[in-house]
This record gives C-alpha cells, sequence and structure tokens, in this order.
C-alpha cells in the first residue's frame, strides 16, 4: 500500500525494525466505480474503496473500506424497522467528479481525491470536504483512528450530540463520546454518561445531519482550532455515516429520530409525577411517603426503590429486614395509584449461593478476558462478575430474571444504573479495552462493544419485561445508552447536582437530548448531590412540568458516588443534615407552590401525550430549541431557556435565582400568555411578571388546547369532563389530541381516538371555524367539554356547535367566555360582531 511511512521519533538509525510502525491513507485518484441498485462503490488507486448508497432522497450512507475489513453490516443503532426507499436518483461521470443527484440532494464525488461533497437540490452548499478520509493504523495496536475532515464556514452553527452540558451551538468545541459514569459532572465536562454520535449543521438556512455510526471511542471537532474544519473520527471501526438532509433543523432531527427509532407509547402513567430518593427504606419509610401524598393531595404516580432494596446490593433480591413483604407492599401502593420502580444494576455479586451468579456461570453468561478468565470488578457488592449484554442468549436470560418482579410482584418500572458500565475504584471508570464481546455473533474486545453495553442492558431488561407482563405497557430508565437506544428506555440526564448552573444545564441537556432522537428525557429534579432550598427546588420543578420524564430525586444521606457507602459518614449526616427533597420539605409557602405546579403537569398530560404520540409515530422531539422552531430567525438562537413543549407551546421556566419577572422573546406567531390570557405578537422582546407562585409559558394563536382535570394519579378516575382552550388568531392552525386507554395495547386493534383540529378565521365574515375529524374506535369516558374562548373579540356574536347555538358566559374578571358542549362535535363556528 502507499502513504505508508514509519513514526519517524521512534525510527532506529541503521535497522529495518521499528518499535512500531504506522501507516497513514487519504484516498488517491479513483481508479473505478461501479453501480449496483442503489449503491455506488468507488475505488482508489491506493485501494481505498467507498461504498455510497442512497437509502432515501433525504438520506445518503457513506461506507469507506479498506482491505482486509470486517464486511459484516450490522448496526445496534438503527432501528430493524427503518427501510431504504425506492429513490429514483440519476448518477453522472463529469470531469472532475462524479455526480449524484436525487429529489433533495446533489452528491459529489472527486476523482482526484475522492472527496465528497453535498448540496442541496438548487445546488447550494450543505457540507463539503477539506480533506476527506483518512486513516491510520498502528502495527502494535491495530487500528488506530479513522477520521472524516469538512469545511467549517464562518456562518456554520452545530447543534445536537445528545446531552453535552453546555450552550445548545457546539461551534469553536471538541467533544468525545465514551459511556462514563460522572457523578457530579460540571459545565463543560466530557464525555458523560451516553453517546449520540449525530449532530446537525445549519448554514444559512439550509439544514443537515451526519450521524457516525461508529461505536468505538468517537470524537468531534466543530471548528475547534478556529481554522474553519470540522471533523469526526474513531478509535477503531469503520468510517460509516449517514447524510441526512433538511432543509429544515426539524426534518433532519425527524429523519435522524425515524433511522434510529422511537419508544412505544408509554403507559399514560409513566408521564406523570415520579418519587425517588437514595433510598426509601425501610418499608415503613415508604408507606409514609405514599401515605403523605395523598394527604396532602399532591398528584404523584411512581415511587422509586433505589438499592437498598437489595439484600447486600444482590440484583433480584430483597432486604427481608427492610421490606418484610414485597408483595403486600407492591399492591397496598397500587391501591394508592402508586406504581413500583425498582433498581437494578449490571454488577452480579460473586456469591456460590446466589442465583444469578450460580445460573450465570453455568451457562457462561459473564465477561471475560482475551484469555479465558472472568473479569472481576467492584461496584456495590463490590466484588462483581458483569452479564455479556450484547450476547442474545444472555439478553434473555437477563430478561427471564425479571419474571418474579415483573409477574408476581406486579412492578411496573425498572431503572437501570450503572450501565456505562461503571467500576468503582479506578480511574478508568469502567472495564478494560481488551475485555471481550459477544456482539451478537461478531465477537470483539470492550473498545467497541463499551458504548453500547448500557443500550444493550436496556434492551434485555425492556424485552423481559415485555415477555414477562405481554398486556402491560412497560416503563423502563437507563442511564447508559447510545444512539437508537431511545426505543428501549426513558433516560435521566445522571449526578447532577442542587445549584442554579444545574437547573440550566437540565434545561439545555434535555433540549439537546431531545433534538437528537431523545425525547423521553429529564432531570433529577432539585438535583441529585447536595440540597436545594425551597426556591431553587420550586423552578426546578416549574422547569420539568414541560419534560417528558417527571422525577424528583436525589442521593439523600449518601455520601459518594463512587465507591462503597462509608456508614459512619451517613449517619453523620443523617443527624445534622435535613436532606429531603420531597415537595413538601420546604415550608408551608413552597409546599402550596409545588403541589399547584404538579398539578399543572397533570392538566397539560392529555397535550403531552398527544406529542408523545407523534414522536412515537413521526419522529418529532417534544422539546425544540427555538431554532428549531423557526431557523430563519437569528435572534432565537440565544433564547436558550426557551423552548418549544410540543409545537404549540413555549416554555419560558425561570432559570435564575431572585429573579420574579422573565425577560423572553417570543418567536414568529402570535402567543398567549397561559396564566393572564394576555395576547402578544411574535418577534418581540418583552418582560412578564413571573412570581415563584407561576411559571411562564405561552400558547400559540389558534390552538385548541386540552385541559385535563386534576388527579392525584392519572387512573385514579376516568375523566367526567375535559376542557378545551380554543385560543383566538387570525391565521389558520392544527392541533392534535390523542387519546387511548392509557395502558395496554388495545390501541394497535385501533382502539385510539385522533382528533385533528382544524381552525380558520375568515376575516370578511369575522369568523372562526373549527372542523374537527376524528380516527379510531375509543371513546373517552367524558361526555362534556368546557370550552373556553381565550382572546376573541369583545363583541362576540354567536357560537354555535354543530350548527345549533350555544350561549357563553363570561368569567368573572377576565376576558374568558366559556360554555360547556357535548364531546364529540363536529364543528364550532364563532361569529365575531
Ligand atoms: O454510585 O443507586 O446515578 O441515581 O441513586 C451511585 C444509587 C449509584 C447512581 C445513580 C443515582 C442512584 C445511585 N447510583
Amino acid at each position: 500500500m502507499s502513504n505508508s511511512d514509519t513514526t519517524k521519533s521512534e525510527l532506529t538509525e541503521g535497522s529495518k525494525r521499528y518499535p512500531d510502525v504506522v501507516y497513514r491513507y487519504r484516498p488517491g485518484p479513483v481508479e473505478s466505480h461501479t453501480l449496483k441498485g442503489n449503491t455506488i462503490r468507488f475505488i482508489s488507486e491506493n485501494r481505498v474503496e467507498l461504498n455510497v448508497e442512497v437509502l432515501s432522497d433525504h438520506i445518503i450512507r457513506l461506507n469507506y473500506l479498506m482491505e482486509g475489513d470486517l464486511r459484516t453490516d450490522f448496526s445496534y443503532a438503527l432501528d430493524p424497522s427503518f427501510n431504504p426507499e425506492e429513490v429514483d436518483f440519476s448518477f453522472e461521470e463529469k470531469t472532475e467528479f462524479f455526480e449524484l443527484t436525487t429529489g433533495a440532494l446533489i452528491c459529489r464525488i472527486t476523482r482526484e481525491k475522492m472527496l465528497v461533497h453535498f448540496y442541496d437540490a438548487e445546488g447550494q452548499v450543505l457540507c463539503e470536504e477539506e480533506h476527506g478520509f483518512y486513516r491510520r493504523d498502528s502495527l502494535l495496536r491495530g487500528i488506530s483512528e479513522v477520521k472524516v475532515t469538512k469545511k467549517a464556514p464562518d456562518d456554520l452553527r452545530f447543534f445536537g450530540l445528545g446531552d453535552k452540558p453546555r450552550e445548545l451551538n457546539l461551534r469553536g468545541r471538541a467533544f468525545e463520546n465514551w459511556n462514563t459514569d460522572s457523578f457530579a459532572y460540571e459545565r463543560g465536562d466530557d464525555p458523560l454518561y451516553r453517546s449520540i454520535p449525530f449532530y446537525m449543521g445549519l448554514i444559512g438556512n439550509r439544514a443537515y445531519g451526519i450521524f457516525f455510526d461508529n461505536t468505538y471511542r468517537t470524537r468531534f471537532s466543530f471548528d475547534r482550532r478556529n481554522n474553519r474544519v470540522s471533523s469526526f473520527s474513531a478509535t477503531g471501526g469503520q468510517i460509516n455515516y449517514y447524510f441526512i438532509a433538511g432543509p429544515s433543523l426539524d426534518q433532519v432531527a425527524m429523519r435522524y429520530t425515524r433511522l434510529t427509532g422511537t419508544p412505544e407509547m408509554p403507559p399514560l402513567w409513566a408521564l406523570g409525577y415520579h418519587q425517588c430518593r437514595w433510598s426509601y427504606y425501610p418499608e415503613e419509610e415508604v408507606r409514609t411517603l405514599a401515605d403523605t401524598f395523598r394527604e396532602r393531595q399532591i398528584p404523584c404516580d411512581a415511587i422509586y426503590l433505589d438499592i437498598d432494596y437489595m439484600d447486600e446490593y444482590r440484583c433480584f433480591t430483597w432486604n427481608y429486614d427492610h421490606f418484610p413483604d414485597p408483595a403486600s407492599l407492591i399492591g397496598d401502593l397500587k391501591k394508592q395509584g402508586f406504581q413500583t420502580i425498582l433498581m437494578i444494576d449490571p454488577g452480579i455479586k460473586i456469591d456460590e449461593e446466589y442465583h444469578v451468579y450460580k445460573s450465570g456461570m453455568e451457562n457462561g453468561h459473564f465477561c471475560r478476558r482475551p484469555d479465558g478468565e472472568l473479569m472481576i470488578a467492584p461496584v456495590w457488592p463490590p466484588r462483581c462478575v458483569f452479564p455479556d449484554f450484547t450476547d442474545p442468549e444472555v439478553r434473555a436470560w437477563w430478561g427471564d430474571l425479571y419474571d418474579d418482579f415483573i409477574a408476581d410482584l406486579e412492578v411496573s418500572g425498572i431503572w437501570n444504573d450503572m450501565n456505562e458500565p461503571a467500576v468503582f475504584e479506578i480511574n478508568k471508570k469502567t472495564f478494560p479495552d481488551d475485555i471481550r464481546h459477544n456482539f451478537d455473533g461478531h465477537p470483539c474486545s470492550h473498545k467497541k462493544a463499551h458504548n453500547i453495553y448500557g443500550m444493550q442492558m436496556a434492551r434485555a431488561s425492556l424485552e423481559g419485561m415485555k415477555k414477562h407482563a405481554p398486556g402491560k405497557r412497560p416503563f423502563l430508565l437507563t442511564r447508559a445508552n447510545y444512539s437508537g437506544g431511545q426505543r428501549y428506555a426513558a433516560l435521566w440526564t445522571g449526578d447532577n447536582i442542587s445549584d442554579w448552573d444545574h437547573l440550566k444545564l437540565a434545561n439545555l441537556q434535555c433540549q439537546r437530548l431531545s433534538i437528537s432522537g431523545y425525547s423521553f428525557v429529564g432531570s433529577d429534579i432539585g438535583g441529585f448531590v447536595e440540597i436545594p432550598d425551597g426556591e431553587l427546588f420550586t423552578r426546578w420543578l416549574q422547569l420539568a412540568v414541560f419534560h417528558p420524564l417527571f422525577r424528583n430525586h436525589t442521593m439523600g444521606y449518601n455520601v459518594d458516588g463512587a465507591g462503597a457507602v462509608d456508614q459512619q459518614e451517613v449517619a453523620e449526616r443523617e443527624s445534622t443534615l435535613n436532606t429531603n427533597q420531597e415537595p413538601w420539605s420546604f415550608g408551608e409557602k413552597y409546599t402550596d407552590v409545588n403541589k399547584q405546579t404538579i398539578e399543572l403537569r397533570y392538566r397539560l398530560l392529555s397535550y403531552l401525550y398527544s406529542a408523545f404520540w407523534k414522536y412515537v409515530n413521526e419522529g418529532r422531539p417534544i422539546l425544540r430549541p427555538l431554532t428549531f422552531y423557526d431557523q430563519h430567525d437569528e435572534q432565537n438562537e440565544d433564547q436558550e431557556d426557551q423552548f418549544m413543549f410540543g409545537d404549540q407551546i413555549l416554555a419560558a421556566p425561570v432559570l435564575e435565582k431572585g429573579k420574579t419577572k422573565k425577560k423572553l422573546y417570543l418567536p414568529t406567531g402570535g402567543w398567549y400568555h397561559f396564566w393572564d390570557h394576555r395576547f402578544y405578537e411574535g418577534k418581540q422582546t418583552l418582560k412578564v411578571d413571573a412570581p415563584i407562585e407561576r411559571v411562564p409559558f405561552f400558547v400559540k394563536a389558534g390552538t385548541i388546547l386540552p385541559l385535563r382535570p386534576v388527579m392525584q394519579h392519572v387512573h385514579e378516575k376516568e375523566p367526567e369532563r375535559m376542557e378545551l382552550n380554543i385560543y383566538f388568531g387570525k391565521e389558520s392552525a392544527q392541533s392534535f389530541i390523542y387519546e387511548d386507554a392509557g395502558e395496554g395495547y388495545d390501541f394497535r386493534d385501533g382502539v385510539f381516538m385522533k382528533s385533528y383540529f382544524n381552525y380558520e378565521w375568515n376575516e370578511d365574515q369575522q369568523r372562526a371555524s373549527i372542523a374537527v375529524q376524528r380516527e379510531g374506535t375509543y371513546r373517552p369516558s367524558y361526555g362534556q367539554i368546557d370550552l373556553r374562548l381565550i382572546g376573541f373579540p369583545d363583541h362576540l356574536d354567536a357560537l354555535s356547535v354543530d350548527g345549533s347555538p350555544v350561549e357563553c358566559s363570561m368569567d368573572p374578571g377576565s376576558e374568558v367566555r366559556s360554555c360547556t358542549v357535548e364531546a364529540g362535535f363536529d364543528t364550532i363556528e364563532i361569529h365575531v360582531g
């Protein structure tokens, strides 16, 4: 092969042998090309092979291979149900380059250096290469690096990459993906718990995405050196990436999400409020907690048991001193309307008497070193072995371990922690690089399997839950993950800290995860490490109303997240500190506010559930930065505190200490302040009151917003009434409500109700009309709907439902008119003056 050389510094004078030999490759001139089906294969004179595969008008896959490379085409990330489309594309040979054209993209491959450039259908630049493909092999260490370098013109901005804890535009920074247990991480720390090697570029008004599907340690540089160059690289494997066209950021995010998949609809309760702590025990404490929620009438749907429910940290066992009768506890909680969620870790205690260890050993399910010895590492018990979740047989075995929990005890949710995988005591915090993995029949080292270990644990857990309670929708929460892992589990952002900057980080991380395919996300409300004051807790809860996972969690009296618990220190903290972090732990003033805030979430549940449906079925992110709402307005980029929650709510939470006014920027459109119903035109900066009692948020003009009655848990009773807020607007608007039983799978047989609301305004006739179309056989329990007309001009003449006039009354002290109508109407007409 050409382009090889030796590492000069290591060259031994006069000898023909070297400590190591390094080969470097860049593609030379294209020697041949072949077109077969939807793939064009180029081979350079120096034997670099590039496969360009057209998957749809908007998605092109690029895969570089060299002699001797593994030719398996296997990906954990891709949604198994994603199918390439039949694409009508053209391919032309020109003097300087080859050109491939789809309905949305032009891709050019240069003859001289095999560079790959992308343009939109009009020929405007999306992404051009600087040096393109590069590979560096070390004889001793095997492949060390594969890399692609692209141009980064000045106006190009970068978004995505999952949960990086910093500002949304990533330009000027470099990042790494290597799943890492990051106890008490800080702003800017990298890498954290998970790997989502997907980013989006926005140049002018044109967006594109790159998903680099490589599970090794990957690095991304977004013009880090200020030389107008971006790159992505991996410490092994292949350059295998998907180029995704927009032109809107929104569409890129949706296409990526469909490529890598979405979860099923969650049980409705999983969108309610969750209470967690490390740890609630013994049993009496859990019962008191549950009773307190119901006595104080603060809604709550789920209670978690952290590691202390286990017997000496043995997964799938109970500490019967603390929990003498788990079945009756879980059953009683259920009667009170609480679902129980249990933690399960990957580390399995070495113990001949322990059934999980024994059956895992008998079947060879634990990770081993290259020479066949078991890998033993300290975590909680502390000496542990670790299942190889990349082996399908191990996953099946692991799934069956949940049998007792899921089928017998009727546990509703599972929480997988420590699956980076995390190891105590060593700086590296994880397995050695040379641990062996099955990788679904493509055996490999930990270097390749590390970033998908947690994802495969989640997959095994989910499959087990589904198998052992087939009629029930599972809820699974995981810490580590990889692209595509959103199909298996919800995610929380890990061990954050109770301070104001972390409130901002929670906001940024959740927005970023959501545009990176991962919408079922939340942070530990109130912060995990340290204790918030009442104000911080309340503001955090208010932000989290708009996060799909709404979970309060804290480490409580525990002292350290990275080693054995020092019982003496714990006892000391217990006696000197108040580490309680329940909604009522901060005094009556805050208790009332927190109760109202949680009630607000329950009011918004039907709206959130509908947004979730769009996420599941269309890949639409539930949370979106304002730039994803309107990328044409540059002002949106500076508004990172604000974000879209679903398609029609703009959340503007207060994220700063002591603030009771919120300065914000409204993007294009018309907006109603949710609380006082005032109308504001978009594209303006304003300041609104934001007393501690109320989180500011806005509803888009023309929206039909469903509001569910407050309940103590989602299935407390069947709703007898539903409210619909109709927000006046002078432009047409669409709203969507999805309803089903909130549990089970009857929706697959059509037992759901989709309501599409089409709002129109007729200026000549001064008339607003709403036409409803419904699909599905589910019939909601409520027979009546309370309509509230918001923002309609004073002289409201007449309102008719399905052609019959209906009387409206004016709410005292507000501009809002309301009336009650039978559910199931087809049209509403509102005449103004
Ligand atoms: O080493 O199970 O992120 O949520 O409470 C700490 C105890 C282990 C880390 C998780 C945290 C959980 C804690 N775990």
